[in-house]
């Protein structure tokens, strides 16, 4: 399905990360991939899990860093001369703005996960653009405190909810070159990032509970809608918010 496709995926930390769920279905379908990472010890965990993968590039691409950033487009540009997909799999926040009140989030806190976690998007649609000669198509990823109130995400809902609306700004953009830009809004899974998060169990628990599916979302699942949105099957949908949650979100009381 994506065979002579050129994909980039933003965000692998190790193994159990959404972006390397998502690279995986793209592999199984003929893509090939440049990897992104930030900092010298996420570099190691990508080399040894890209190390049996074909054509691959391992770039760094600190989002804070435009030089870095535009680096690794030329890099991106020079190798294979185009680009098909993105897939954008960055969020932070500094941990103490996970916990307590949001009405206590620090002017430093809130700028910082907006950057990296809503910012970097735009950022990064605009340096892929010019390489998706053909149309292409740009996935991003959300989480449900972009819309409700989750307690303790805080600032990273408000980060995501900037980040779902660029999607929509982005795919009015980017539409008329053909351009898709989307966004998967998964339900909680038991990643790097969600590690250290105040009672993750508990939200684990309370998902297993009450959504129709009675249980949580497994990566593959995420894996297998980014390959969607990246692929022809989903050439007629663009600017929407996709829920990969077993069907939390649709619950009221
Ligand atoms: C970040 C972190 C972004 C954790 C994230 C995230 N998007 C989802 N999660 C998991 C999560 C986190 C909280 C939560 C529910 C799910 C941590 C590092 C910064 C970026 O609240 C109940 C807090």
């Amino acid at each position: 399905m994506l065979k002579d496709k050129i994909g980039m995926v933003l965000g692998v930390a190790n193994k159990r990360s959404i972006a390397w769920a998502c690279a995986e279905k793209c592999i199984e379908q003929g893509a090939r991939l440049a990897f992104t990472y930030q900092g010298e010890r996420l570099e190691r965990n990508l080399t040894k899990l890209t190390a049996d993968m074909d054509d691959t590039l391992v770039i760094p691409c600190d989002v804070t860093n435009q030089e870095e950033v535009d680096t690794a487009f030329e890099t991106v540009a020079t190798k294979y001369r185009k680009l098909d997909f993105l897939i954008h799999s960055i969020a932070f926040a500094p941990r103490e703005a996970l916990e307590g009140s949001y009405l206590d989030t620090s002017r430093e806190a809130f700028l910082t996960a907006l950057e990296i976690s809503a910012y970097s998007l735009p950022q990064v649609a605009r340096a892929a653009a010019p390489l998706m000669k053909d149309g292409g198509s740009i996935v991003t990823m959300s989480y449900y405190g972009a819309e409700k109130v989750v307690e303790n995400y805080n600032v990273m809902g408000v980060a995501k909810a900037a980040l779902e609306s660029s999607t929509r700004y982005l795919a009015s953009d980017l539409g008329p070159t053909g351009i898709r830009v989307n966004a998967i809004s998964a339900g909680p899974i038991n990643t790097l990032s969600a590690r250290g998060v105040k009672n993750m169990s508990g939200f684990l628990k309370h998902v297993e509970e009450r959504s129709p599916l009675r249980r949580n979302v497994e990566v593959t699942e995420v894996g297998n809608t980014a390959l969607f949105l990246v692929s022809g099957l989903s050439s007629g949908i663009t600017g929407e918010t996709i829920y990969v949650d077993c069907g939390f979100n649709i619950m009221g009381i």
